[in-house]
């Protein structure tokens, strides 16, 4: 399996519980590498353009209020198999489904206040790295 690149994103619970470090050590101890990172508030078109695949879901409103309601840290992940990799170490979207050790198991209040994203497919992290890094923030 080749290195690939994820795009991650410390949500705002993480960063209000002063939680960043903490993910940070999953993050890095199952062999992902933190190769860009910055934190940012989002602004609410940053936040409904990312996520604009669930513009019509009945939970948007919330989500995009949830993700422009603190400061936030996006990162680039670099690791073998990083994107399937790291959707393994967050866990399941709802942390009561999570599975034990992972980052939403570990800190996660609930399904829509759930600590991180991690980008799904190849050609989505690509995107996403894209909305937040030019090419020399990020090194590998
Ligand atoms: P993410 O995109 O943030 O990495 O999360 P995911 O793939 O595990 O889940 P996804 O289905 O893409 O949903 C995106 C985010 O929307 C919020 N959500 N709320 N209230 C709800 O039922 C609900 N469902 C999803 C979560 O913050 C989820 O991570
Ligand atoms: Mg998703």
């Amino acid at each position: 399996m080749a290195v690939q690149r994820t795009f991650s994103i410390l949500k705002p619970d993480a960063t209000r519980r002063n939680l960043t470090g903490a993910v940070n050590a999953v993050i890095e101890k199952a062999g992902l590498r933190i190769v860009a990172q910055k934190r940012i508030h989002m602004t609410k078109v940053q936040a409904e353009t990312f996520y604009a695949v669930h513009s019509a879901r009945p939970f948007f409103g919330e989500l995009v209020e949830f993700m422009t309601s603190g400061p936030v840290v996006v990162q680039v992940l670099e690791g073998e198999d990083a994107i399937t990799k790291y959707r393994e170490v967050m866990g399941a979207t709802n942390p009561a489904n999570a599975a034990e050790g992972t980052i939403r198991k570990l800190f996660a209040e609930s399904v829509g206040e759930n600590t991180v994203h991690g980008s799904d497919a190849p050609e989505t992290a690509a995107v996403e790295i894209a909305q937040f890094f030019a090419g020399n923030e990020i090194v590998g």
